[in-house]
Parts: C-alpha cells; structure tokens; sequence
C-alpha cells in the first residue's frame, strides 16, 4: 500500500529527476565491491528519467546485460525535522536495491510499478546524504514479462518473447517525501449512481493513527463541499452528480484528514470520478450506456529516452488521438506512467489497464525473437514461483490504478500460451486475485490467434473478450479476401458467446513513403486496406463493442529480420506524423473527410 507523493498542508516533496552519476557494471561486481560505499568507479552522467540504451553511441550501452548503478547526493530540506522522509521510485526496469549512504533500504522486482522506502532513520534534515541505485535489466522465467540470458563467447545476451525493445533504467520521477508518522496510507474510492445522485464509498488506511479520526470532505471543480464524513470507511451521497463520462472526463477530489479535534494531523487529495462499468450480455456499459471503442494499443516508446515518461511527449500523443478520433487506448504491454492515468481521468479517455504478463508463450515469440525450442509451462520455465511473481503484480498494478475513473477492463496477460491444460491451470487463480483485489472492474486477458475459437481454454474466465488477430498479415498475407472470409469464419464462433468483444490488435507493418497500387505488404495503401477489411467484419457483428489497431506508432524492438528499425505497424510513424491510414481512420472515427 503506497499513496502517490503529493504536497499537501502536512506533506512536501522534492523531484530527484536530473543528471545523476552512472556506471555500467557488466561483471556483476558493484555489489560484492560495495560501489555504494563510495563514488561510483569510472562513472559518466545520466539523466533521470531516461533508459540508458539510446543515449550513448556505444553499442555495448545498447546491448549491456545485467546491473547498472545510479548516484547523485539528496540534501534533505532543512525543516523536514520531526516527520518521516520517504523516497519514492515511480518505476525502475525491472529490479532495483536502493542504498542510503552505506545502508541498504529497499529492494524491488517489477520494471513498471512504484515502490519506496522510509529513510528516516538513515538521514537528519538539513544535511546531505548519498543514494545510490543498482538498476538490473536481467529477465528470466521468473519474472514479469519472462526472458532467458544465453551465454556466449562474446558474453551473455538476454532474449524474451516479446516484440519491444527491453529498454531499462530509471523510467520515471524519483520523490524525496516528507509526511507526518501517523498518516493516511491508502485510499480506496468506488462509486454507483441512484437515479440522479452518486454513491460515493471510501475506505482509508491508517498508519499508526490511534486515536484520531478520519474526516472526509468531497468537493466539486468549483471548490463546493457536495458530501463528506467522519469515519475512514463510510458512503456518501452526492446529490444531482456530475458523472465521469467517455469525452467528458468530470472530476471530484476528496480531501482526506486525519484530526485530532481542530489539529491537522495528515490531509491527503484524491481525486476521483463517479461513474459505473457493466458488462451486459454482448454490451459494455459505462453508465449503463453501451460505449463503442475506438483507438490503439500503445507503447511507451520515444527516440532517444526510450520508456521514459515526459510530459511534453504524452501531450503530443494525446494530440495525435484526439485529432484522429480515438476514445481510449490499452497500456500495451506493462503499466504505464500514472501521468498518463491523470490525463485519461481528465479527459475521459477509456482505457484497457495492462499487467507485464506478455511473451509467457514460448511457441509464438519463438520463432520471431530467436528464443526457440521451450515448453511455456513446466518446472523450470514458467512455474509456481513464476505465478506467484504474476499474481503479486496483478495486486500491485490494481493497488496502483484503483482509483483512475479512466480504467474500465484490467488485463492480467497479453497473448499467453491459453490453448493448454497448463495455461488454464496457470491463469485461473490469478483470474481469482484480480477480482479480489477489485470487484468492480471487468477482468480479461488478450487472446492470441494460436488460440482460436473453439480452442482457448482461458477465454472462458474473461468478462469481456479481448482479440488480438492479424487477418491479412500474419495470415492470409496479402490476400485480403481470403482473410475476410477467414476472420468472418473465426468471428462468428466468439460472436455467440455472448460477451462483449474488443479487438485490441490488427494491423499490418507499413513503411511511410511506400506506395503501391494494387497494394501490397509494407505500402501505406495495403494499411489502409487491411483496415477497410477490418471495418467491413466488425461492422457486421454486433457483439464488437471495441477496434483498437496495433500499434499508435512505430516502435523500437529486438533485431529481426521481421522487424524495419523496429516495428512498423504505426497509424502514426515513431516521431508521430500520420501515415495514409492516419486519414482514413481520421474520417472513420470523426467523420472527418480528408
Ligand atoms: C502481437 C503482440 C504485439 C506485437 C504484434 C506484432 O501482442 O506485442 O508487436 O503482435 O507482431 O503478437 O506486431
């Protein structure tokens, strides 16, 4: 349980975001060596947040495997005296050890969530303390997403199954934090409607708060008090609501008090947006209104600073959706930065929450990624302990996120093995802990086309179906009339299911600047008319609630020979300017004419 870093009348914080020293560490030895002893050998700068792949023009920084370290020296602001001081980390790929001056005080495995760690003990306000960072982008069966380390001659070199560059480091801000000893240490807001109103229910968790009380005041944009309560689990009512809606993104902010009578002991802000997700038969309803998805799977991915998160770059691409019509996106393939929650929330974009969990099928990314010859699920690959790493960060992603009005479906895996006895033994608990951990939301997993209608063994388990197909690409390659008959035959079996479906991947790679009639593979024209045919199939099936195209834009990957300077499935290329399709899906989604 850990709140965001916030400012607040009892808390501050202070960004450790910027040049830090840096070292890379090839031989594994900066730990037996004690590196956090001192200054780092043989350092160079880095900056944070960045992966560190792309800065240099040093193939070894691109190609290294294993720990690297981050430094710098943290002055601890004079006035934070009697409170705690936390450090916060917003993510670091994929496994991080956190040291203040000699003294270890977290570590962490999971590149794409946050942890932190209370240094109080370790640093006195005022002075000046050294934090250090071992960072290690090792991936292995038992981690989220799984990978192997080869040995060779020449070192060992990492491989995985799946289709993006395994940038690493410190992708996100570092906080120092200030926050009282007894405080608010989680929040948990759900929300209904009855008639006109809003339910609004909350849930706060102290830390060492005896005997204080918890008052909860609810405001609306305009500053208003519209509900409230003196009790750290308790409802409310907010008459006439303002809901949260799709394009509408409405939202209220509850202020969080600990008080001991008049005195302030902690005060906390969470915003949050009063609106219901339902899935009803083939329909999904937000609000009880049945809502229709347009947009893509993304990634986190951007020249030069990888899968770091920078505000000015998530405008952009908030730009590109809306100007193109897209109402939602999927965190394809790993928890995204929580700025670009905030965003959704703010705007009413839908979006399909994404766990790590992708490349656990051995049989798929095999022959594309160079990885062959692996059963998915056995003793020593993807196992018990492997699951376990599964169902922590299923947890994990929903204590993150719970609170985002924007997420509306949590996917716990991307194209899993899902055709075996195995794979159904492997995801039916964690189908258990994500509705534990949130009973409110839709649970799935996206379904790979090695598991077809007919054949998926885990489909069963998800409220809503979600598709990744590739008529016209993978399949049927550049014949689009027998993928049309191909994908109408498939659609046909998930269409009498009964259960709202999304198709969250289709596409076909595309070079910009390529131009054929007839189209063929790699032009923009055939892009567009892979769409087309898309279209023309979902249009004839009204369980297809959901058209999410892969990929928003070109993306860095693994080297291939499949892959163009990366994955060229983009609408729009890596630096975000629109490929042909861009327009035409421009007119489908906005009716905008080109
Ligand atoms: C699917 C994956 C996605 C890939 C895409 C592709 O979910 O990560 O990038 O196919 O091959 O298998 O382009």
């Amino acid at each position: 349980m850990m709140l965001r870093p916030q400012d607040t009348a009892t808390r501050d914080t202070k960004c450790l975001s910027g040049m830090w020293d840096f070292a890379f560490d090839a031989e594994d030895r900066g730990q037996t060596e004690k590196w956090f002893t001192r200054p780092l050998p043989t350092c160079t700068e880095m900056a944070v947040p960045a992966s560190y792949q792309d800065l240099s023009t040093d193939p070894a920084a691109r190609d290294h495997v294993g720990p690297v370290w981050y430094q710098r020296e943290v002055r601890i602001p004079r006035g934070w005296t009697d409170d705690r001081v936390v450090v916060h980390f917003e993510s670091a790929t994929h496994a991080a050890t956190v040291w203040v001056n000699d003294v270890e005080v977290v570590r962490h495995v999971g590149g794409y969530l946050p942890f932190e760690a209370d240094i109080t003990d370790h640093v006195c306000a005022g002075k000046k303390c050294r934090l250090t960072v071992r960072v290690d982008n090792r991936l292995s069966f038992q981690t989220i997403p799984p990978g192997i380390i080869v040995d060779s001659p020449e070192g060992p070199k990492q491989k995985y199954w799946h289709d993006f560059f395994n940038y690493a480091g410190i992708h996100r801000d570092v906080w120092l934090c200030r926050r009282p000893q007894a405080h608010i240490e989680d929040v948990t807001i759900t929300t209904d409607i009855d008639g006109n109103d809003g339910i609004v229910t909350w849930s706060v968790l102290l830390h060492d708060a005896e005997p204080l009380t918890t008052r909860v005041t609810i405001f609306d944009t305009e500053g208003n008090v519209v509900a409230g309560g003196t009790s750290a689990n308790a409802h409310a009512r907010i008459p006439s609501v303002h809901l949260w809606q799709p394009d509408h993104g409405y939202l209220y902010e509850a202020e969080i008090s600990l008080v001991d009578g008049d005195q302030v002991i902690d005060t906390y802000q969470q915003v949050f947006g009063v609106r219901t997700i339902r899935v009803d038969g083939a329909r999904l309803l937000v609000n009880g209104e049945p809502v229709h998805l347009t947009g893509f799977g993304m990634h986190e991915d951007h020249q030069t600073i990888g899968k770091a998160h920078n505000d000015a770059l998530m405008l952009r691409d908030a730009a590109c959706l809306e100007w193109i019509g897209a109402n939602s996106l999927r965190t394809s393939h790993y928890p995204y930065s929580e700025r670009i929650l905030d965003y959704a929330d703010r705007h009413g974009l839908l979006v399909i929450d994404e766990t790590p969990a992708v490349g656990i099928n051995m049989g798929l990314g095999g022959g594309i990624f160079g990885a062959q010859g692996y059963p998915t699920f056995s003793a020593e690959t993807i196992n018990d302990k492997t699951q376990k790493v599964h169902a922590q960060v299923i947890r994990d992603l929903i204590a993150r996120d719970k609170n985002h009005p924007s997420v509306i479906i949590w996917s716990i895996a991307n194209e899993p093995e899902s055709e075996t006895e195995a794979a159904e033994n492997y995801f039916l608990p964690l189908f258990d802990v994500a509705r534990a951990a949130d009973p409110t939301r839709p649970v799935s997993f996206v379904n790979v086309m090695l598991a077809p209608f007919g054949k998926c063994r885990v489909s069963q388990y998800s409220d809503v179906l979600l598709l990744n197909r590739y008529y016209g690409w993978y399949v049927d390659t550049g014949d689009l009339a027998a993928a049309e008959r191909h994908w109408r035959e498939e659609m046909a079996g998930w269409a009498s299911e009964n259960k709202p479906i999304i198709i969250t991947e289709y596409g076909a790679d595309t070079m910009p600047g390529l131009h054929q009639i007839p189209a063929q593979p790699w032009s923009e024209e055939y892009q567009v008319e892979v769409l087309k045919m898309n279209e023309r199939v979902f249009d004839s099936f009204d369980a297809i609630v959901g058209e999410h195209i892969w990929n928003f834009a070109d993306f860095a990957t693994t080297s291939g020979t499949m892959r163009v300077g990366g994955n060229r499935k983009g609408i729009f290329t890596r630096d975000r300017q629109p490929k042909s399709a861009a327009f035409h899906l421009r007119k489908r989604w906005r009716g905008v004419a080109q």
